[in-house]
């Protein structure tokens, strides 16, 4: 395995127009979970990617489970839990630039991860385990989970990867920041977004938000300024790349998971980090020019379409 991640997929409801969900009357089923969008991102680029996780024995778990055996993500460590149901959330879609989401994952499957759901070997197998502030948040199983996680990838050499990924709706800001912190401290690389460096530091700057990161125990610090690009810095090197154009923002959720899918595939094709922060930048732009979560990550075809400079009508005449 290249990487593995493990945390919660859910049912996506998008409605079909914009305005307040109370008007809406028809929804289009998606799916959608911060670290299966990173896996389906890295699985299009070529890379070996696995899934640890619970569904309900539900419906909506075998469409999650469907979605991601077609991307050839390996699920032999997910499990069908007959006890919780899948999770749900609903997209409301006030204006391209202002989409909120609604969720309903209270007590699901996925939250009821535990430690003893994890196989060392599994994780010791791979080269980066990625994962996210969404899981550790869901519940003290999962919590516990992810610290385990993290302990056998390290006495694994296996590389941990942590965006905060903070949902300010599904903790109190003081148990968001100390878990968050906690968990940065044990990563070698992390991507926060601007927004979430500045509530995990106090510092505004990227160069001081990295910093203080670098001081807390992350040698690598990527941190996203969505329109203006991103900055790095990551063994004695860094800079400020700008942001890949975007023609039109569709739907912004998921650009930050193409991120790091982009950067976490530049580093396994050993594209030093300059690079690979710039192959985030690609992705995460193109996620936000289609709606949904995931259907703009692009296969490696197209990436390598776009970083020749070529645009989609050129490749297609
Ligand atoms: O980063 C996008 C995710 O937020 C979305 O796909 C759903 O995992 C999700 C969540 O918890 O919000």
């Amino acid at each position: 395995m290249d990487i593995i991640t493990l945390g919660e997929t859910m049912v996506l409801f998008t409605p079909n127009k914009t305005g307040m969900l109370r008007y809406m009357d028809q929804f289009s089923a998606q799916i959608g979970g911060s670290e299966s969008n990173v896996a389906i991102g890295l699985a299009r680029m070529g890379h070996k990617v696995g899934w640890i996780s619970r569904l309900g024995n539900d419906e909506f778990g075998r469409k999650i489970f469907q979605y991601l055996r077609g991307e050839g993500i390996d699920l032999s460590q997910v499990e069908f839990d007959n006890n919780f149901p899948t999770g749900i959330y609903f997209k409301e879609m006030l204006n391209s630039e202002e989409v909120r989401v609604q969720y309903y994952r209270s007590n699901s499957a996925a939250s009821h991860m535990q430690p003893g759901d994890l196989n060392e070997k599994y994780i010791a197998s791979a080269k980066y385990l990625h994962i996210s502030g969404i899981t550790p948040i869901l519940s003290d199983g999962c919590y516990e989970a992810i610290l385990k996680s993290i302990e056998i990838a390290r006495k694994s050499s296996v590389k941990v990867v942590f965006d905060p990924n903070l949902r300010r709706t599904l903790c109190s800001e003081s148990s968001c920041k100390d878990i968050l912190l906690e968990i940065s401290s044990k990563a070698d690389i992390v991507l926060p977004g601007k927004a979430e460096g500045q509530f995990l530091t106090g510092e505004a700057s990227p160069e001081n938000i990295a910093k203080i990161l670098h001081e807390n125990g992350s040698s690598n610090v990527v941190i996203k300024l969505g329109e203006k690009g991103a900055y790095y810095s990551a063994g004695g090197d860094e800079g400020y790349l700008p942001a890949h154009p975007v023609k039109q923002v569709v739907d912004p959720v998921g650009a930050g998971d193409g991120f790091a899918a982009g950067v976490l595939s530049g580093l396994l094709d050993g594209l030093d980090i300059k690079k690979s922060v710039h192959r985030g930048t690609v992705i995460g732009s193109l996620v936000t020019m289609v709606l949904g979560d995931i259907e703009g990550l692009p296969d490696r075809s197209r990436l390598e379409g776009i970083t020749n400079q070529l645009s989609n009508e050129d490749v297609a005449r």
